[in-house]
């Protein structure tokens, strides 16, 4: 069978053609994430991005930022998703495509892909995905089993505290790690304090060519990461940490964290991995997570 796999973020939309026997993608588009609170808005922009892939599919898989519960998306952080609180995802896309529709959170999704691409037999038990993209988002494997969670929220490490005293997030909590460390985050320190608008990339990019301030925001947030993983290690009994996301994947921000938690006793160090899937781990694991539920 084929399914048509999406993949709703903060910043883009991707839909792709996966061939269920091949695991492959056949064909991928994207779209800029409408910023609206509307979700008739959201609706439109998903129409006009599935229509090319409808005749061609089986079923839909989806793999989206929120907390996805009965098929209904919920934003934990609303801010990400221009406002949009409540979507009825699963509904609504069945409605557009006339296909059995799956859906759950994104970094659930990516976290199993990468879970079942670790080489088999190497003993992995508990693994963390972690995604620092538009927000920083997680998937727990835990005894090589994905956690969603009874409400869809398990994984949601993104607004765990790092500092007390920090900034409101859009969840309603003071100091979440989403709101000082993520791709959104390092745009608003870096907007503050080059007194200009500039997003997560831009930043990102001052800092390759040498800013000293822009690598001071770089280093802040992967230090950040590097404590959240330590703290979850010694929680959890991890094994490994995956890292994807744009921030996460980008050049060096790996190797800051490996740095951060070479810092640390032995026991807190687990093995950090860059996401062998890179951008497509929402888009495969919600194809090969739901593909089973197909056949
Ligand atoms: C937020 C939250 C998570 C999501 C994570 C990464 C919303 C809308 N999303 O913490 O569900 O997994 O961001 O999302 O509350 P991304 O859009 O950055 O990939």
């Amino acid at each position: 069978s084929v399914c048509l796999a999406v993949d709703i973020g903060g910043t883009k939309i991707a839909a792709a053609l996966v061939d269920c026997a091949t695991k492959q993608i056949i064909d991928r588009h994207q779209i800029a994430t409408p910023q609206s609170q509307q979700p008739a808005v959201f609706s439109a922009a998903l129409v006009s991005l599935f229509t090319p892939f409808i005749a061609n599919a089986d079923f839909v898989a989806i793999a989206s930022t929120g907390i996805i519960n009965n098929g209904i998306l919920t934003a934990l952080n609303p801010a990400n998703l221009g406002g949009l609180n409540r979507f009825e995802l699963v509904d609504d896309i069945q409605r557009i495509t006339k296909l059995p529709t799956y859906a759950m959170n994104d970094a659930q999704a990516a976290a199993w892909y990468e879970f079942i691409s670790l080489t088999p037999n190497n003993n992995t038990h508990n693994m963390l995905f972690i995604t620092i993209s538009t927000g920083i988002g997680g998937g727990l494997v835990l005894n090589q089993q994905l956690q969603t969670g009874a409400r869809g929220i398990s994984g949601h490490i993104g607004h765990t505290v790092v500092d007390a005293n920090g900034p409101v997030c859009g969840c309603g909590r003071q100091g979440c790690i989403e709101k000082v460390a993520s791709g959104t985050a390092i745009g608003e320190l870096g907007s503050a304090l080059f007194k200009r608008p500039c997003n997560g990339q831009q930043v990102y990019q001052l800092a390759l060519d040498g800013n000293e301030d822009a690598i001071s925001i770089i280093h802040s947030s992967a230090a950040a990461v590097a404590e959240l993983i330590a703290n979850l290690t010694i929680s959890l009994d991890l094994d490994a940490v995956v890292i994807g996301g744009s921030v996460g994947l980008a050049p060096h921000y790996c190797e800051y964290i490996q740095q951060y938690l070479n810092e640390k006793p032995e026991l807190y160090r687990p093995r950090i991995i860059p996401a062998q899937a890179g951008g497509d781990a929402g888009l495969l694991g919600a194809a090969h997570w739901f593909a089973r539920q197909e056949s």
